[in-house]
């Protein structure tokens, strides 16, 4: 396959590196296996406790000077990265899509992810802005202003294998900070074919050896950051489970962390919807990535005047849906990452039936040519109620759940019922459904949308979520904040030493 050899990929490749430096391990070695077509793709070896803290001491090296580098200069570095990616595009997503199973367009879709936060970061390094403040006391002034971190420890999962890493990464690089990348074990070549194209700008631009840490692992490693106290601060996306477990291990030491974990997302679609819009946001929001984006649509909250309308055209659209071979662009939907992902959507599709679920849209495994890995599902939709346990739960696949409403109150109502508060959003032309669904007493998610389905979100804006999504927002806004320290600096220029809040205190 060529699209490996021009990323640098082998059958065996090191996991360890510190930016050009590549280090002999002696962790195990990870198998990537394609979900596409259960073919071996490569090997990479894990960090061990020595790698690891090796690659810290670098970063932490590392800080030191780069820190010291004119933002707008670590700023044009970045831009670089963003051209480079250009450059490699193609393969990145085809190596995207064969090794997570993801649709080629979603492949170069999250190529085009990290160009998007490299140029945004690149005008981003020229606007650290703090504010400036005017002092109670008289000749004196006031400002605050941000200083990089140190080192930032990202631990990114398999369903968006570079995309999620660059957001934190880019932003964090033109702050000032040195990264150190766990990524998932699920997705190792994904991160090493990033390293090779960060290296090689690198070395151009003589970036000091340790900005840019690469420590393949299993849980074990990210356990290794998350206790770390040499690590300010944490950004870790994945499930609520993991994302508590590195939250109450950061927390212990008072790190900071940026969580993005699970999602529970809807969509409410009003009788006053515009329901072609409706349907392809909806279709799109729960097949695509086929369900295994933090952001799917898991839940649609029908109104009752239009729910058999909607039943019935979704049946017909899910009946269109071609699954298949996501690097053959006619196919819509690719495989679940591996055989557990497909227990999981088994299991969850019996949990539903069993709590009283009618699926109108059947599930189940295919087989058979071209379906020889075992990973393929069929995106399926059940009618269901908003408290059963298993639509509280996130299952990461294809398994849509209908939901009946009367009032925009109740379709709210049970939009934030659930535990997860991601991605929302409703379909109306109505302007005051519009507007309440996106007021105080509306959604209670981080992202709510009006006539836009649930996933698929611009890096413009920030992105995450409240409740079990974690609270952490990454990306766009003023998402860098996260990535510095406020420093309050006030200059006293007068010839007298007064004190605030008007204390006396003289000799
Ligand atoms: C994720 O699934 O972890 O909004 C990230 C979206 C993408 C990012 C998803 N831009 O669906």
């Amino acid at each position: 396959m060529e699209f490996l050899q021009s990323l640098k990929l082998t059958s065996k490749n090191k996991g360890v590196s510190t930016g050009n430096t590549w280090f002999e391990s002696t962790g195990k070695w990870v198998d990537s296996y394609s979900p596409v077509d259960g073919k071996l793709i490569g090997s990479v070896q894990v960090a061990d406790r020595a790698n690891y803290d090796l690659v810290i001491a670098k970063a932490e090296e590392a800080f030191k000077v780069w820190r010291t580098w004119p933002a707008p200069k670590r700023g044009e570095v970045v831009r670089q990265i963003g051209e480079a990616l250009r450059q490699y595009k193609e393969p990145l997503g085809k190596l995207v899509s064969y090794e997570m199973g993801k649709s080629l367009q979603e492949g170069y879709g999250e190529v085009q992810e990290m160009i998007d936060i490299c140029d945004f970061a690149v005008g981003l390094s020229r606007q650290l802005n703090g504010s400036t403040l005017h002092s109670e006391r008289p000749q004196h002034r006031m400002y605050d202003q941000y200083h990089p971190l140190g080192i930032v420890g990202i631990i990114s999962a398999f369903n968006f294998p570079v995309a999620v890493w660059s957001w934190n990464t880019m932003l964090g690089w033109i702050c000032g900070d040195v990264c150190v990348w766990k990524p998932s074990e699920k997705t190792p070549l994904c991160a090493v074919a990033c390293q090779h194209i960060i290296s090689e700008v690198f070395a151009k631009n003589n970036v000091p050896e340790g900005v840019s840490g690469l420590v393949m692992g299993e849980r074990e490693a990210g356990e290794w950051l998350a206790a770390d106290t040499r690590i300010p601060l944490i950004s870790a996306t994945g499930s609520t489970r993991m994302g508590k477990a590195v939250a109450a291990a950061v927390a212990a030491r008072l790190g900071k962390s940026l969580l993005e974990l699970g999602g529970n997302n809807a969509i409410i679609i009003s009788k006053e919807a515009d329901l072609d819009i409706a349907i392809l946001g909806a279709l799109f929001g729960a097949v695509g990535t086929a369900g295994q984006r933090c952001t799917t649509t898991r839940r649609l909250i029908i109104h009752e005047d239009v729910y058999d309308t909607v039943k019935s055209k979704l049946v017909s659209a899910y009946g269109q849906l071609k699954i298949g071979d996501p690097l053959d662009q006619k196919n819509h939907v690719g495989p679940l990452i591996d055989k557990d992902a497909v227990q999981q959507y088994l299991q969850s599709i019996e949990k539903c039936k069993a709590e009283g679920g009618n699926f109108i849209v059947e599930g189940g495994v295919l087989t058979g040519a071209g379906y020889e890995s075992g990973c393929y599902v069929k995106p399926c939709i059940a009618e269901a109620k908003p408290d059963y346990a298993i639509v509280q739960h996130e299952t990461f696949a294809p398994i849509l759940y209908l939901l009946k409403y009367t009032t925009i109150e109740e379709a709210i109502e049970i939009q934030n019922g659930v535990p997860q508060g991601l991605s929302s959003s409703i379909m109306t032309l109505n302007l005051r459904e519009a507007e309440l669904f996106l007021s105080a007493s509306g959604s209670d998610c981080g992202i709510a949308n009006v006539n836009i389905g649930t996933s698929g979100a611009e890096i413009g804006g920030a992105f995450g979520g409240e409740k079990e999504t974690g609270g952490g927002r990454e990306s766009g806004s003023d998402a860098w904040k996260i990535y510095m320290r406020r420093q309050t600096n006030t200059i006293n220029y007068s010839t007298n030493l007064p004190l605030a809040q008007g204390i006396k205190f003289d000799l």
